[in-house]
């Protein structure tokens, strides 16, 4: 089935700062796929798909619409209903529901009324607790009704009232959410930090598993926002599997597959074949979330056994899908480039020069030669290695161990007879009676000899132990 010319044109609008557009038609059932989230994260993911896939455009912005509805953000109502109305204009979703929209600002009005009346109330009484919860209930209609800012407000509010470590978590935790929801990386990262380096928060697995995951995942995601796959890739491996029985956990922000997933590329792009072994492979904490996602365990036994093609055409396999997740879909290109030169510089590792056939063989595209994409890697500093273009051929540079060992050695004993001079010197001049006296002008006209005054105590000590009393001539 054609798409509509309206949902193409809504969709290359919405891309037009360089998003990937996903036009083939994904392995993905929406109904299924959105019921694994919570939260504010459902509305979200359901306008991104409306606004990246053209096969699932308008199914998924109706799933978005009446996400909204269901809520009481009227923002994201007219944020989906402005979608709509570009990419199916005939929809009977596109008229604006102008009577929702008042109702539900009419009441969200009265509900911060309501609030914010009882908070004053609480403030007179002076009972910590309840201006702590005052601040809390504020906060959450804020969220809720997608004033993102002033939900930060309240919750940071929270902090002066806080009296048991829970709270604190439970304050970073609305912090860290909010902060998220905003793409404000750094400041997600600043929001958990507060939560992780409290002092007797015991936030290891062993005591607060919940709370490890979730702290983990968010910094995670952080990173993973930040383009730091390093980080992100350390931080989603820790991840425990105890998700999977209980996905609630993190369910408002992904889910344990997403957890997989996001581990497995990052730690792919960003690790070498020992730690993705030890770290991914035999890691007991991943292992069983990883055992959910097959194919991903598969691509990675790939990277590690040496298979680099089948590794990538496991991953390239799935490329639709992991374009279509709110968190990957930008980093898909970059992740995807990373993991490919790194099979390239593996591959070529135990060879000292290869043909450039057998490298197209493996990792070419169908009639185009691997050649450009060499030079380029070669140029980017990314594989240390000469092209023979007449030849055909690929020539790994090396650094030559023996050369490199005797240049060190050489560099040492220079090091050596410099010293031995220096002191010997310092050693003549305190035996010959003359003393070096330390002071700012020496230091600008002899500073190799004035700069270490404790060479010149240690020479005076031996010279008077040796030579006997030499002071006396002056
Ligand atoms: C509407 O939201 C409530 C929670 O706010 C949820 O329990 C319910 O399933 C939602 N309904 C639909 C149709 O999504
Ligand atoms: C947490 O994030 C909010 C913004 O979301 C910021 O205003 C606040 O200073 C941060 N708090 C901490 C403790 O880092
Ligand atoms: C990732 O973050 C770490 C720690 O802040 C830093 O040392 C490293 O250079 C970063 N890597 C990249 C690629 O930005
Ligand atoms: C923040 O997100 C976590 C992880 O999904 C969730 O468990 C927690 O309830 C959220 N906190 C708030 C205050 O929304
Ligand atoms: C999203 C939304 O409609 N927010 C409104 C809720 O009510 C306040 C007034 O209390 C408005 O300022 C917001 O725009």
């Amino acid at each position: 089935m054609a798409a509509p010319e309206s949902v193409l044109a809504f969709v290359a609008k919405a891309n037009s700062d360089g998003g990937v557009i996903v036009k083939e038609q994904p392995k993905l059932d929406l109904d299924l796929y959105i019921q694994n989230y919570t939260g504010r994260t459902r509305f979200e993911r359901l306008l991104f798909i409306g606004k990246t896939c053209v096969p699932l455009c308008v199914e998924a912005l109706k799933a978005a619409i009446r996400e909204a509805k269901n809520g009481s953000d009227v923002s994201r109502y007219k944020e989906a209903w402005e979608c709509m109305r570009w990419a199916a204009p005939h929809e009977p979703e596109a008229q604006r529901d102008e009577a929702w929209i008042d109702r539900t600002e009419a009441a969200n009005k009265t509900e911060t009324a309501r609030l914010e009346a009882e908070l004053k109330v609480y403030k007179n009484n002076l009972i910590k607790e309840s201006i702590r919860m005052g601040n809390e209930d504020l906060g959450q209609h804020f969220e809720k009704i997608g004033r993102l800012e002033a939900a930060s407000d309240y919750y940071s509010r929270m902090r002066q009232d806080v009296s048991t470590t829970r709270h604190i978590i439970d304050c970073g935790q609305r912090l860290a959410n909010v902060s998220l929801e905003r793409k404000d990386w750094p400041m997600v990262l600043t929001n958990i930090s507060k939560v992780t380096s409290l002092p007797g928060s015991n936030l290891d697995p062993a005591t607060d598993l919940d709370a490890f995951a979730y702290t983990q995942t968010v910094s995670g995601l952080a990173w993973l926002g930040m383009g730091n796959y390093t980080e992100a890739a350390a931080r989603f491996i820790n991840v425990p599997s105890e998700v999977l029985t209980k996905p609630s956990i993190i369910s408002n922000l992904a889910t344990p597959s997403d957890i997989v997933t996001y581990g497995s590329l990052t730690a792919l792009a960003s690790l070498d074949r020992y730690h993705l072994q030890k770290n991914c492979l035999n890691c007991p904490m991943f292992r069983p979330l990883f055992e959910a996602e097959p194919h991903l365990r598969k691509a990675i036994s790939h990277f590690v056994n040496g298979r680099y093609s089948s590794c990538l055409s496991t991953l390239e396999s799935a490329r639709t899908e992991y374009l279509l997740d709110i968190h990957l879909h930008k980093h898909i290109p970059a992740l995807f480039a990373l993991i490919r030169s790194k099979c390239i510089t593996q591959y070529l590792v135990p060879f000292s020069c290869a043909t450039i056939q057998s490298l197209d063989a493996a990792f070419g595209k169908p009639g185009q030669s691997i050649e450009p994409e060499l030079v380029e890697m070669i140029r980017s500093g990314k594989l240390n290695a000469r092209i023979d273009s007449k030849e055909k051929l690929v020539i790994s540079i090396r650094p030559d161990a023996r050369a490199q060992m005797q240049a060190d050695a050489l560099k040492s004993a220079h090091a050596y007879d410099r010293e031995a001079k220096e002191r010997l010197r310092r050693i003549s001049l305190v035996s010959a009676g003359l003393e070096v006296v330390p002071g700012k002008r020496q230091h600008e006209t002899m500073p190799g000899l004035a700069h270490d005054e404790s060479w010149y105590e240690e020479g005076r000590s031996l010279a008077s132990s040796s030579a006997g009393p030499v002071e006396s001539r002056g």
